[in-house]
């Protein structure tokens, strides 16, 4: 029941806008291992991968960007950032023949941190459709 449990968990926690253990991974306060990094994002392994290599991919400003859900315009530009940077992971780690990037939106989806991040997973066949 590990999958109910963690549906549970993410199910408990509502896009409030408040700020996200994220901010202090950006901040450098917590420490994380960094794959990638520039000026507008930052990747770093996932705490608890789904695969051999599971990296996430942030914006370093959230600009209310909690989900992808409160895209709006001006956000094109970074959206854009976070899908190259993705690309940029995949490269770094060796998977480019075979990745997958996974964006969880909301409640529903499972979504933990309200700060939008795209998930790049790889380094093992996937399977269709995820869960
Ligand atoms: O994914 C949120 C993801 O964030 C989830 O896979 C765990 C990961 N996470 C949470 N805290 C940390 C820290 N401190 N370092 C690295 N990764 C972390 P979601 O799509 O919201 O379910």
């Amino acid at each position: 029941h590990n999958e109910e449990a963690a549906a549970k968990a993410a199910a408990s926690v509502a896009d409030t806008g408040a700020p996200t253990i994220f901010d202090k991974i950006i901040a450098k306060e917590i420490p994380s291992d960094i794959i990638y990094e520039d000026e507008n994002v930052l990747a770093f392994r996932d705490i608890n991968p789904q695969a051999p290599v599971h990296v996430l991919v942030i914006p370093k400003l959230r600009d209310g960007l909690t989900t992808l859900g409160k895209a709006e315009p001006r956000h094109v530009e970074v959206l854009g950032q976070l899908l190259h940077a993705s690309k940029i992971v995949a490269e770094k780690e060796g998977i480019l023949d075979g990745f997958r990037v996974v964006i969880n939106n909301g409640v529903e989806a499972c979504q933990s941190v309200y700060h939008l991040h795209l998930h790049v997973l790889g380094g093992r066949q996937m399977k269709w459709p995820p869960g």
